[in-house]
């Protein structure tokens, strides 16, 4: 079994981990948003998707849809088709710039992650109770060294984590409402999906279904105006 996916732990309160700086390997913070903040960030993204609609991705060349429908906050999207997977920073249907990055998702990236700039983008993945995710590598970033961070809202999914290579052993993890996992390090380029939705197991989302957020770092700090963070570099 990787390394990696031992580390993979519940701990009982949010509090009680230690906000280190950088993620080495793959980290469950089972609970880390109260149901007060879920509700918060699910609004959040109901705002975001007045924006910027939900739209239903497509596979680079073939064109199959995916389950999942998605969109993006922040200064880039990530978007699929048949010309490819990329980061832009309008809709590719609308044209329309994303909404800005939800401030409690801002807030969980600089407390879990301790990475020295902003995130850029944060993916909304809408899943309905049938949608699921193959396994796949996340490595369409230029930042490696960065952290990736998941919060997940609404229905309970079964996640499944392997190691870099497609034929490493994996193992499921359930996602619920409010969970974070934090991926840096060694399981930056893990393998990763979701197998399946677990409908009816909670009551954030009264439509049903589960939103996931994924923050990440696309390019390396210090090119792209953020603000300068005592990096060092
Ligand atoms: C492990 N999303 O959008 S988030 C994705 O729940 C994606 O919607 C899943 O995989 C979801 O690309 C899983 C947790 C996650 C995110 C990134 C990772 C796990 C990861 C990158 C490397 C390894
Ligand atoms: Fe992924």
């Amino acid at each position: 079994m990787p390394e990696a996916v031992d580390e993979m732990t519940k701990p009982d309160l949010a509090a009680a981990v230690p906000l280190s700086h950088r993620a080495d390997g793959a980290r469950l913070v089972a609970g880390y948003l109260d149901r007060a903040a879920q509700a918060v960030l699910a609004d959040a993204v109901r705002a975001a998707i007045a924006a910027a609609p939900l739209y239903q991705p497509r596979m680079p060349r073939s064109g199959s849809p995916f389950s999942v429908r998605m969109t993006n906050c922040g200064a880039l999207g990530w978007v699929s088709d048949e010309a490819g997977y990329r980061y832009q920073p309008e809709h590719p249907l609308t044209g329309a710039p994303w909404s800005p990055i939800p401030e409690i998702a801002l807030a969980a990236w600089a407390e879990l992650t301790g990475y020295p700039a902003p995130p850029e983008a944060c993916l909304v993945n809408w899943y309905g109770p049938q949608a699921k995710m193959g396994l796949h590598q996340d490595r369409d970033e230029q930042a490696f060294d960065a952290p990736v961070l998941s919060l997940s809202l609404g229905d309970t999914a079964l996640f499944r984590i392997g190691g870099t290579s497609r034929k490493s052993p994996t193992r499921t993890v359930r996602l619920a409402s409010g969970d974070a996992v934090l991926i840096g390090g060694a399981d930056r380029l893990a393998f990763h999906g979701i197998d399946r939705i677990l409908p009816g197991t909670s009551t954030l989302l009264p439509e049903g279904g589960r939103i996931n957020l994924t923050l990440r770092r696309v390019t390396p700090p210090g090119r792209t105006g953020d603000p300068v963070v005592n990096s060092g570099r």
